[in-house]
């Protein structure tokens, strides 16, 4: 039998150099950096390289966007340490102590080594392990799983991945539930206000920045809901060169961030006002014109004419008839570019007639005409009226930003000078925060600031980032055809498995889901309300199969648990967000213990389910391969043999010429229906369906709308129960779940703690150290309290990603909510209530 305690990880810090095969400690070099001695002085640590020194390059694979290139330094098949590596870009090199840590994780005691099984008639999570060969694990799964898809039918398993390894290996669990046939998870984490711009500009609801480095020509960054000083470090560094080159840093934050003290101004906010904020700034704008005509005539849809009885754009086939007789066949299309086949039309100043947007250079920006017995008006003369509601004194009162404060933003949009609003996820997390990602996108369509160097909405960036879909449809990637491909169901939102796994129904359909097979991703600490999975998933599903490198919380409450091996064990490829390039992850050891990666964990569950030949055994060179077979990299020169030996290729723009949204890729359009910055939604609609009512919403939306957070804003009416805001920041020593054991980086950060602030601390008699229970109806968790100047009154977090084990009692993510906006598709961590309360001991 075999325990784990993840709480107390058995490495001591002796025995992580011991094992990582360092040598001294070089304090004297260490102490220079700042770190003081022990562990985390040894990663900073530079030395020769000795001659028995093989370097290895590769890349840092956690869901962080940053995509460190690394060496990996090999001596005696063993990573003694990790170092910086470099892309063909400076500004794109860099690296964290998470990334130099690395060595730890691989050889932690906290690794999975071999397959594991629940110890019979003990309960989930009880810890108690049997240790098993790969055969009979695989036997055993595959036999369950058979018995389960004959009696319930392939609906009946749910297969489940996230971002714990963001290159190629990532998308075997998705091939393999294309395969078999099955339930797939769509998971709801952070794509809402991409929602919000995908509706504007197009790209997606993950591609809506600029390529960072455009960032050093910006003149305004407003750091608007993330911190980058912790979240995303290298990107944190191009924004620091920018205000170097004389930008002004701007933090819009409800609390004092790490990154709010090397801004020129930090603006605090109310939790969950900024919707309200953007909205009265919209309305500010549109009000006196300031806005770039030129530039909206060409590249934006104010001009175009709305019906006034349908909403829709007068459009070519409501005057002349012909194959779109249908307005709405050419809306609903809503693919990029599907406007032009049944174009809108403009008035035309010059001529006083309408006419095709697509053949007029004159188009009128305000009016209301009436043409052919239809009443319409341009896009624009329309958002003026809607906008009108939203007053900056309104705006002021709710957010509590000073009226001049909210004028200076608008003046720095409609200054002329290219403004870029940076932000992740910090906003994303609430109920209607899409509409926030809505205005956004308009302001800066409306004041060209999308279409120039240094302009844009910053966020995950670059469109290359995801190679997943590379592999996710085998019949193209791999040329074999997949028999249950009619079973697969890839669209399963988690918001709604957690309840279909306890009823059986979704969208009121029978699925009875019976087991669950994850790679890649910790559901149990990462979905939100955590007492969900404990109950409906752990009590109700007859098998729970979990893949990963660690014992996480997932594992823990799991049937089965396969080790997978880890970055350094296999040559891999990887795409950006934060940088457009394409990297070569070169394979430093042989897999550890009896570890195999996930391609070959899915291989053998495919065969034992009886699927050898449409899921044959690829390398992890083949599979390399397959990743990169499109005509898009062959015309961009990009193969397996090229990508080894450069290490690291760009898949967009160029070096002189950063990559834009509506530049470079979409030949100088964006990638809406339009080919322009729709300020005028036509239909909007929902980014995910999951038998939420989510019409009702989205049929105000063609422009946006104040939508108040759930429990987060101060209108709320739940805050007189749970008075304090609960936030479950990203933090420097974890990227979620990931590094949690890592005894160095606990050095930094040794146990979860509850910030609170200095008001509510003390109404509460608590004082720092004092342990603390967090609770809401939903659950609870107790803590250590940290009383914490940086934060307003009525606002606490806990740092995201400690797993149970290290809470004293229950875990943060039992308070958060498992619902998201009905129209956008994040789950709403951060618009989440609590109270807390001394534990007297
Ligand atoms: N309360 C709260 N919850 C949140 C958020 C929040 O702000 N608040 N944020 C949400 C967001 S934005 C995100 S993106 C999610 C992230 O949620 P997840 O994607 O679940 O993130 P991780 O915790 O990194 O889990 C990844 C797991 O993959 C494992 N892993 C790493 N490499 C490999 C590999 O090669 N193979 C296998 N099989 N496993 C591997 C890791 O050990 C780790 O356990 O969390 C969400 N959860
Ligand atoms: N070190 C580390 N880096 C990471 C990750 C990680 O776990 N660890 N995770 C990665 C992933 S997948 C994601 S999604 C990103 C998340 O990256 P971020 O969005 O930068 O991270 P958050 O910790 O969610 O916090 C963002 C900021 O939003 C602020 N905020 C909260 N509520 C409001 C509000 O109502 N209005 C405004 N204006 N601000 C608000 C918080 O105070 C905080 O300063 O980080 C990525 N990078
Ligand atoms: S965790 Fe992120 S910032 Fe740190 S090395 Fe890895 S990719 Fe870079
Ligand atoms: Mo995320």
């Amino acid at each position: 039998m075999l325990g784990f305690d993840s709480s107390t990880s058995k490495l001591t810090r002796r025995s992580f150099l011991k094992a990582a095969g360092a040598t001294s400690l070089g304090a004297a070099a260490a102490g220079s950096l700042g770190f003081g001695g022990g562990a985390l002085a040894a990663l900073a640590q530079e030395e020769a390289v000795p001659e028995n020194e093989e370097i290895v390059s590769t890349i840092c694979s956690a869901n962080c966007f940053q995509a460190c290139m690394l060496n990996a330094h090999v001596r005696d098949g063993k990573v003694v340490k990790m170092s910086r590596g470099d892309y063909p870009e400076e500004i794109y090199s860099g690296c964290c102590l998470r990334g130099l840590s690395i060595p730890e994780r691989t050889y932690s005691d906290n690794r999975l080594k071999y397959p594991l099984k629940r110890v019979e008639g003990t309960e989930r999570g009880a810890g108690e392990w049997e240790r098993i060969s790969w055969d009979q694990a695989i036997d055993e799964i595959t036999t369950q799983l058979k018995a389960i898809r004959e009696e319930y039918g392939p609906r009946a398993v749910t297969f489940g991945f996230s971002s714990g390894n963001y290159r190629g290996q990532e998308a075997a669990t998705i091939r393999l539930a294309f395969t078999v046939g099955g339930c797939f998870l769509q998971l709801m984490y952070d794509w809402a206000v991409g929602w919000g711009t995908n509706r504007v500009i197009g790209g997606g609801t993950f591609g809506y920045s600029n390529e960072p480095k455009d960032m050093v020509n910006s003149k305004y960054i407003i750091v608007w809901g993330t911190n980058p000083v912790l979240t995303t470090p290298q990107t944190w560094r191009i924004i620091l060169q920018a205000k170097d080159n004389g930008a002004k840093l701007l933090c819009i934050d409800p609390m004092r961030s790490a990154t709010s003290h090397y801004c020129d101004e930090w603006i605090q906010i109310k939790q969950g006002t900024d919707l309200y904020l953007a909205l009265a700034m919209l309305n500010e704008i549109v009000k006196e014109d300031r806005i770039d005509v030129e530039y909206v005539k060409r590249a934006t849809t104010a001009p175009f004419l709305i019906r006034q009885d349908t909403g829709l754009f007068l459009r070519r086939s409501d005057i002349e008839g012909g194959e779109l007789a249908d307005v709405r066949d050419a809306v609903t299309l809503n693919t990029a570019g599907s406007t032009k086949a049944d174009p809108a039309y403009v008035m035309n100043e010059v001529t006083g007639e309408i006419a095709l947007y697509t053949e007029c250079d004159t188009p009128v920006l305000e009016g209301e005409f009436e043409v052919r017995g239809i009443k319409v008006k341009t896009a624009y003369s329309a958002l003026k009226e809607h906008m009108a509601a939203y007053t900056v004194e309104d705006a002021s009162e709710l957010s509590g930003v000073p009226v001049e404060t909210i004028r200076e933003l608008v003046d720095i949009y409609t200054s002329d000078e290219p403004v870029m609003a940076y932000t992740q996820f910090g906003i994303d997390h609430y109920r209607g925060s899409h509409l926030w990602g809505q205005t956004l996108a308009i302001i800066a369509a409306l004041t060209n600031n999308l279409s120039r160097h240094g302009s844009g909405l910053g966020g995950p960036g670059c469109p290359k980032g995801a190679l997943a879909p590379l592999y996710v449809n085998p019949v193209v990637s791999t040329g074999v055809s997949p028999v249950d491909i009619a079973n697969m169901d890839p669209r399963l939102c988690s918001a709604a498995w957690l309840e279909t796994v306890r009823t059986g129904k979704y969208c009121g359909e029978d699925y009875p889901i019976k087991a669950f097979v994850g790679a890649t991703g910790n559901p149990a600490s990462n979905y939100p309300q955590q007492r969900l999975w404990l109950e409906d998933v752990v009590g109700n599903l007859d098998l729970i199969v979990t893949t990963d490198i660690e014992m996480t919380d997932t594992a823990r409450y799991s049937d089965y648990v396969l080790p997978a091996s880890f970055w350094l064990e296999y040559p891999d490829i990887r795409g950006n967000f934060s940088n457009p390039y394409l990297v070569y992850g070169g394979k430093a050891i042989e897999p550890l213990w009896e570890c195999k990666n996930d391609s070959e964990i899915t291989t053998l569950i495919a065969h034992g389910l009886g699927y050898e030949e449409h899921y044959p055994y690829f390398t992890d060179e083949e599979w390399i391969d397959i990743g990169l077979d499109s005509d898009e990299n062959r015309a961009r020169g990009i193969d397996h043999a090229t990508l080894k030996e450069k290490k690291a290729i760009r898949q967009l723009g160029t070096e002189e010429e950063p990559w834009m949204v509506g530049g470079f890729e979409y030949d100088n359009e964006f990638p809406t229906p339009s080919g322009r910055a729709e300020i005028y939604c036509e239909i909007p609609t929902a980014c995910y369906e999951y038998g939420q009512d989510w019409q009702s919403e989205a049929k105000d939306q063609q422009f946006p709308v104040w939508l108040p957070p759930f429990e987060n804003w101060p209108g709320a009416e739940i805050r007189s129960k749970y008075p304090l805001g609960y936030l479950q920041l990203h933090q420097r020593g974890r990227t979620h779940s990931q590094w949690f054991s890592s005894e160095t980086l606990r050095e930094i950060d040794k146990e979860p703690l509850l910030h609170i602030s200095r008001p509510d601390a003390e109404a509460r008699d608590i004082a720092n150290g004092d342990v603390v229970e967090v609770f809401n109806d939903r659950g609870r968790c107790v803590v250590k309290a940290v009383v914490d100047d940086a934060l307003p009154e009525a606002l606490c977090y806990i740092p995201k990603g400690w797993q149970r084990s290290q809470f004293i009692e229950g875990g943060y993510q039992e308070l958060t909510a498992n619902r998201a906006d009905a129209c956008a598709g994040s789950y709403v961590y951060y618009d989440t209530a609590v109270e807390v309360r001394k534990v007297e001991e």
